[in-house]
């Protein structure tokens, strides 16, 4: 397959652990169903080249799709993870109530995170019997929140390619100015920027941390403690709080 793209795409797939959002990612990518795949460990990424015509010009779309690979419960990476991205989905399992009920966290996470970009909301394994959620609550969440809404089975490939386009044309209608961008504030921008030297921060702290260089890590961490509460990041705080103790305690067994 040529190399040849007009736009490289990250996008982001969040959602609790379990709903198959490594399901989807491998099913659009590779065009298969996996029975087999274990928990991704770290961070991951599918790729696929894509023609999506919008106003009868074909548009060649590169997607990075970006697996949250078992890290569902908050760690102090995750901002890095949604650094980037141009688009989302927020997946839920159709059979699991609480994966529904906890959507809420996922956009709260990713508005915090990312300046306005476009979320499709998706009802994943429509293909399972025993559904806790129905059409038109998903709709009208859809609805409330700006989205829209899709039902999909990585199993049976239901809606997989359909999702993908409808995002890639929302993201490049509004990159080439078709449809209106949404007014970033200054608030958000600030934000923003505070979660970039957060990040900074906290790359580097680890870094010296794995380096043994103890004192600028706790410089650093001292510095990233400030940022993480500038942008509430609670799971920042608590992670900074623990290396500094780990820290701290290395420090003193030296000395004694
Ligand atoms: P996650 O990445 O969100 O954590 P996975 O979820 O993609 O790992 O999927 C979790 C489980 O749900 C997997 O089963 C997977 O096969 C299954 N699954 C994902 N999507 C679908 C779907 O559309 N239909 C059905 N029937 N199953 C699906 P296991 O058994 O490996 O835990
Ligand atoms: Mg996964």
């Amino acid at each position: 397959m040529s190399e040849n793209f007009d736009y490289l795409l990250k996008i982001i797939v969040v959602g609790d652990g379990g709903v198959g959002k490594t399901a989807i990612a491998v099913r659009f990518a590779e065009g298969v169903f996996r029975e087999d795949y274990k928990m991704t460990i770290g961070v991951d990424f599918s790729i696929r080249l894509i023609d999506i015509p919008i106003n009868d010009e074909v548009r060649k779309v590169k997607w990075q799709i970006w697996d949250l690979g078992g890290q569902e419960r908050f760690s102090y990476t995750r901002p890095l993870y949604y650094k980037g991205a141009v688009g989302g989905l927020l997946v839920f399992d159709l059979t699991d109530r609480i994966s529904f009920d906890h959507l809420d966290r996922w956009f709260a996470e990713v508005e915090k995170s990312c300046v306005s970009i476009p979320l499709l909301l998706i009802g994943n394994k429509a293909d399972l019997p025993g559904r806790q959620v129905d059409r038109e609550e998903g709709e009208a969440l859809a609805r409330s929140r700006n989205s829209i809404y899709y039902e999909s089975s990585a199993k049976s490939g239901q809606s997989i390619n359909a999702i993908f386009e409808k995002l890639g044309k929302i993201i490049i209608m509004k990159q080439e100015g078709l449809i209106e961008q949404e007014e970033v504030s200054e608030e958000q921008q600030k934000h923003k920027e505070n979660i970039d030297q957060y990040m900074t921060l906290a790359l580097q702290a680890n870094n010296a941390i794995t380096e043994g260089k103890y004192q600028d890590a706790l410089r650093l961490l001292k510095e990233a403690y400030k940022y993480a509460s500038k942008i509430e990041y609670d799971d920042g705080k608590k992670w900074i709080e623990e290396q500094t103790q780990h820290i701290l305690q290395v420090l003193k067994r030296q000395k004694s």
